[in-house]
């Protein structure tokens, strides 16, 4: 793939002639397949965009919380609840791990948060859209976190460590969030003819916003070739939607349910799917904030930390209680 995005020539790598030997000797060891830790060398372009991803993709698990969560008191069984509320937690858990990830590269928490709570900081397009029947948070699971595990089993052999090992339990927690999103699509779309209609609304409404999850196509994607070469991306973007598209065709069809494309066709030849255009409108409206749900989500994130300020106000007090009994 990188020497395919190079010959694109979108975004110059540096070539190796061009490095300091300190680079060099880094784009080995990246070359070799050795993880860079923490206290290693690295070039700053490097730092900064580990630090860019991780504390997206960190922002995206948290807010991701926010469209499920609505459906929390409105589960139709004790069961379900149950399952949701421990997917929820889940993702609170990804984030965890994710900013810590992101501390190990000298940034701090505090400083990750406000860069999502004043608007500065991306977090995934997919999370703006709005969660309207139970039959959304199926598609969420079956979709959304179907998409992430695509996306992110790769990440597990990225070049950076800490990224890398928080992937590891990231995934297999996905896996279940997954199958726990097809069953309730498989529950409504055999269930009575309205349930069945709910299940393919959602499909209808979650299909494209989870296949621009991967990104803008290969041609405009302006951090791919570098994060190539630094085998932060082992995938493109193109490639890996594609992987979503010939995965999720079967699947739907095996609930009865139509995928919303038109252009969707096997193509024998490649031995993929070929498929529709993407609104790349769309999807750069909801980056710049215009989705149908991006003000609302910022919203909820703001007052949810600032309401718990009382809180890590309480949890600081009592380790300086615990620091200052101890020095005594
Ligand atoms: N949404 O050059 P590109 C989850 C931005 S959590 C928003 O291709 P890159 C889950 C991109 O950041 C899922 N922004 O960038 C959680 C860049 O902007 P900047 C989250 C997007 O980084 C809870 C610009 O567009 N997963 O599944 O090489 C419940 C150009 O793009 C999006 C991750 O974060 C988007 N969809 O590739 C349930 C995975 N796409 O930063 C489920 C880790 C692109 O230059 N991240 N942009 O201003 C990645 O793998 C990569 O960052 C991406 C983008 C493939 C997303």
């Amino acid at each position: 793939m990188y020497a395919q995005m190079v010959e694109t020539g979108l975004k110059k790598v540096q070539a190796v002639e061009d490095m300091s030997a300190e680079e060099q000797a880094f784009q080995a060891r990246i070359d070799a397949g050795v993880k860079i830790e923490p206290k290693d060398w690295m070039p700053e372009a490097y730092r900064k965009t580990l630090v860019r991803q991780i504390s997206q993709h960190a922002h995206s698990e948290i807010v991701g919380q926010l469209p499920e969560g609505n459906w929390v008191t409105r589960a139709p069984t004790l069961k379900r609840k149950s399952i949701l509320l421990a997917k929820i937690q889940d993702e609170a858990g990804h984030g965890l791990y994710l900013y810590s990830a992101a501390e190990t590269l000298g940034v701090s928490r505090d400083e990750l948060l406000d860069a999502l709570h004043s608007g500065k900081a991306k977090y995934s397009s997919i999370f703006n859209y709005p969660t309207l029947t139970w039959a959304d948070i199926g598609a969420i699971g079956w979709l959304v976190d179907g998409a992430a595990i695509i996306n992110q089993v790769p990440l597990c052999r990225c070049s950076y460590g800490p990224y890398s090992r928080a992937m590891i339990r990231v995934c297999k927690e996905e896996a279940f969030h997954a199958r726990q999103g097809y069953d309730i699509m498989m529950k409504l779309a055999q269930g009575s003819p309205e349930q069945k209609a709910m299940a393919q609304d959602a499909l209808n409404r979650w299909w494209w916003p989870s296949l621009m999850m991967f990104g803008p196509s290969d041609a405009n994607s302006v951090n791919s070739a570098q994060s190539a070469q630094w085998r932060i991306k082992l995938f493109s973007n193109d490639e890996l939607r594609q992987r979503m598209v010939d995965q999720t065709v079967p699947q739907a069809e095996f609930l009865g349910l139509t995928v919303p494309d038109p252009d969707l066709k096997w193509n024998e030849e490649r031995g993929h799917y070929d498929f529709g255009e993407i609104d790349w409108e769309e999807f750069h409206n909801v980056l710049k904030g215009n989705g149908p749900c991006n003000r609302e989500r910022l919203r909820t994130r703001v007052k949810a930390y600032e309401d718990g300020q009382w809180f890590r106000d309480a949890l600081v007090a009592h380790a300086d209680k615990q620091a200052a009994r101890k020095a005594a």
